[in-house]
């Protein structure tokens, strides 16, 4: 009797621990344990109009006054938001630190076969054209990670890593360069 209350007792602790393990993989899947839990909102002037930036438990939406002019990918967490002339052209772009499922996203190269399912960290910067963003360049996964950033008046952004290294980036011809190093 002893011996099968026992291995009972040890079915239940298994399949607690497998109820567990599943709960915490799906909480995973769904980006729960990602740094996006900040919310914040601004006001910022984007293609020439002010705008209301409002960043809400990783999703990211442009506002014109009560009208949604666009809001960022149900399957993107979106980490924090930024606007600055990244380009130095004069006109304000929306630079957003996110993270998605896979490095590529739909649009991978036809040399990579599977796309992985990790959550990885990106930068995407928008230009802003007729109260709608337009792609400027979208990074693969970021390596190092930011953990904080911020814009700089000369329209360079200074990124902190996880490991609490400083440095400096600024638009290069094609993409972000590095100028502290
Ligand atoms: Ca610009």
């Amino acid at each position: 009797m002893e011996r099968l209350t026992h291995r009972l007792l040890l079915g239940w602790a298994l399949y607690g621990a497998l109820t567990l393990a599943t709960v915490l993989l799906l909480l995973w899947y769904r980006g729960v344990f990602l740094p996006c839990r900040s919310s914040r909102t601004a006001q910022a002037e984007l293609g020439g109009r002010p705008c209301t930036l409002t960043l809400e438990n990783g999703a990211f939406a442009v506002q014109d006054g009560k009208t949604e002019l666009w809001r960022s990918e149900a399957a993107l967490r979106v980490q924090d938001f930024l606007t600055l002339d990244i380009d130095r052209d004069g006109e304000t772009e929306l630079v957003l630190l996110v993270w998605r499922r896979g490095n590529y996203g739909p649009s991978k190269p036809f040399w990579v076969r599977r796309n992985d399912t990790n959550w990885s960290q990106h930068l995407f910067i928008y230009n802003w054209q007729n109260n709608a963003p337009a792609p400027q360049w979208m990074s693969s996964a970021l390596r190092p990670q930011v953990k904080a950033w911020a814009a700089q008046p000369d329209g360079q952004l200074q990124i902190t890593t996880p490991q609490g290294e400083e440095t400096q980036w600024r638009w290069g011809q094609w993409g972000l360069v590095r100028t502290d190093a």
